[in-house]
């Protein structure tokens, strides 16, 4: 695997020890030996570049650029990455992460220049494309097994992803994916599985095959976070975009074999304040089953993108792109149970941004609470207020619910708010199910307890339901009658619940660190 901070160039390196010239005025810049330096961007890469950014501008996590960081002593610094804060940063020393002399080394490393990383451009990404297993060699035949209702399960710390039957409950097949796999998205068929990794390796997986396996792969960038595939009718299975972390960009793939075709910048200005910024990052991608087109958020610059991929043909067509100003800093999100608005969270602004598909404007930015986080949020019928999407936070421990009514006059506002035991990574539930389910993963004394809502009672206080591990991501089955979650440790599992009893049904175990679970049916439908 090669990170991030292992491809410095010698400039960037040379720039990086020197420090800067406008920061002697506050702390002294440290110094670190080249060594001490590749280290410092490897675990900056793997545990801070996510929320701060690859040049430290922030975003889900605060601006960390050696401006800000040398008005701070270096025995601030190391605290606070030892022991976290409140506002969501985890407690890397605390948690057996970093050790202290690791503590210590990033502690300098934040307070000297950030190393710009070289870009990865079309010929880096035809250099790495793979396609194991051609199209004329895959089976044409579906199995004969029920394999709609598979889960793609992640096991990041491991670099896999395991296909487990939903109906069987047993584990099919565990491919190596590459490193801190991400997200999970399946093709407009459910016959492909695309995964995307933090290092930007796209894999796609065929459930067809037997045993199932990785037809192809492709690293679009350096890092990486969302992956999708087109839905629109005559389109299905034809296109995959993914977006890039760092270069700022996305690329698109041929939906069958991962081959790029197509890599476009997102540099550009914020849409607010028109500043110049260099690493506007790609978060969330959906794919529209109602136009030709991706959206994507674009983090940093606060835009949405409407990509139209209608004319792009083999690559030698064009794509056209309409960019929707929203709000800062986009990050995750999904649709409304209509699939015509897309609600995205812009968690520098605690707003839920809404796109609307067919006027392509932004319809509404709703203040919900401290860092908006809904994954792709969850939909239900209200029995006061009708169909409704909520979002959890990552600052607060508190649901929103926003009326998706457009008949109502309470439509794109907050109609009910539910508080949550902590602060929250993920909401799901399922057109079949009364319950709504949140984790509380990332508070400090009550990540290992699921929290469940009644619908139908939507005043009455929820069930807690906590388990020996952190628990984190819920994912339901095609039925909508079992709920699965992740029981994110070393020695981790899955927990299937029956969604009527909330009691535990199965527990598949030998799992390192699994987080997402996609299951086939409901990721091609969007269901959630
Ligand atoms: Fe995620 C979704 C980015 C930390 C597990 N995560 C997403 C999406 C983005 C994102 C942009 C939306 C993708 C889409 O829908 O196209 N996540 C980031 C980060 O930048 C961040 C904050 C820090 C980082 O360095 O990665 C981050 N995420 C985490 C975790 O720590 C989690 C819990 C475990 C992990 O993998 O590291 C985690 N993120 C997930 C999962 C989803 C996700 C399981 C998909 C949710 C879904 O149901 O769609």
């Amino acid at each position: 695997m090669k990170k991030l901070g292992t491809i410095l160039t010698p400039i960037a390196a040379g720039l990086m020890l020197a420090g800067t010239a406008s920061a002697a005025a506050l702390q002294p810049v440290p110094t670190l030996t080249e060594a001490e330096m590749q280290e410092s961007a490897d675990i900056y890469f793997d545990r801070c570049s996510g929320c701060h950014g690859t040049l430290r501008g922030g975003a889900t996590g605060p601006n960390i650029a050696p401006a800000k960081t040398l008005k701070k002593s270096l025995a601030k610094l190391e605290k606070i990455l030892w022991e976290g804060t409140d506002g969501g940063m985890p407690g890397w020393g605390r948690d057996g992460k970093l050790n202290k002399a690791q503590t210590k080394m990033l502690a300098k490393f934040v307070q000297i220049k950030p190393p710009t990383p070289p870009p990865w451009g079309m010929p880096e990404m035809k250099k790495s494309w793979k396609l194991h297993v051609p199209v004329a060699d895959r089976p044409t035949k579906e199995p004969n097994a029920n394999w709609r209702n598979y889960f793609g399960v992640i096991q990041r710390d491991a670099g896999k992803v395991s296909i487990i039957d939903g109906d069987t409950k047993k584990i099919i097949s565990t491919m190596d994916s590459g490193f801190a796999v991400h997200i999970l998205r399946s093709s407009a068929s459910g016959r492909y599985m695309y995964a995307i990794g933090r290092d930007g390796k796209a894999t796609m997986m065929d459930l067809w095959a037997s045993p199932i396996n990785i037809v192809a792969e492709v690293k679009i960038s350096m890092d990486a976070r969302s992956i999708d595939s087109s839905k629109f009718k005559g389109f299905e299975d034809k296109y995959v975009i993914a977006g890039g972390y760092w270069p700022p960009h996305y690329v698109i793939m041929k939906g069958d074999t991962l081959e790029p075709i197509k890599v476009v910048s997102t540099i550009g200005y914020t849409y607010d304040t028109q500043v110049y910024h260099p690493e506007p990052r790609v978060a969330a991608i959906v794919a529209s089953h109602t136009a030709p087109e991706f959206l994507l958020n674009v983090k940093e610059t606060g835009h949405v993108l409407l990509v139209d991929y209608s004319n792009l043909g083999d690559g030698s067509g064009s794509i056209t792109e309409t960019r929707i100003d929203a709000e800062r800093f986009l990050h995750d999100g999904g649709w409304d149970s209509t699939k015509r608005y897309f609600l995205a969270a812009a968690n520098a602004r605690d707003t839920i941004s809404v796109i609307d598909t067919v006027e392509r404007k932004l319809v509404a930015n709703i203040v919900t609470g401290t860092k908006p986080h809904p994954g792709r949020g969850a939909n239900w019928i209200d029995p006061e207020f009708g169909a409704v999407w909520a979002t959890v936070h990552l600052g607060e421990g508190l649901v929103s619910i926003i009326s998706t009514d457009t008949s109502k006059k309470t439509a794109w506002t907050v109609v009910r708010e539910w508080e949550l035991a902590g602060n929250s990574l993920f909401v799901k539930t399922h057109p079949n199910s009364t319950n709504v389910w949140c984790d509380n993963t990332i508070n400090k004394t009550m990540a290992k307890t699921l929290t469940v809502f009644d619908i139908n009672k939507p005043n009455a206080k929820p069930q807690e339901i906590t388990f020996d591990k952190t628990v984190v991501h819920m994912e339901y089955n095609k039925a909508g009658d079992e709920v699965w979650v992740s029981l994110w440790d070393k020695d981790g599992a899955i927990v299937v619940l029956d969604d009527k009893t909330r009691k535990e049904k199965a527990r598949i175990t030998g799992l390192v660190a699994p987080t997402g679970k996609f299951n086939v049916y409901n990721t091609v439908h969007d269901i959630y």
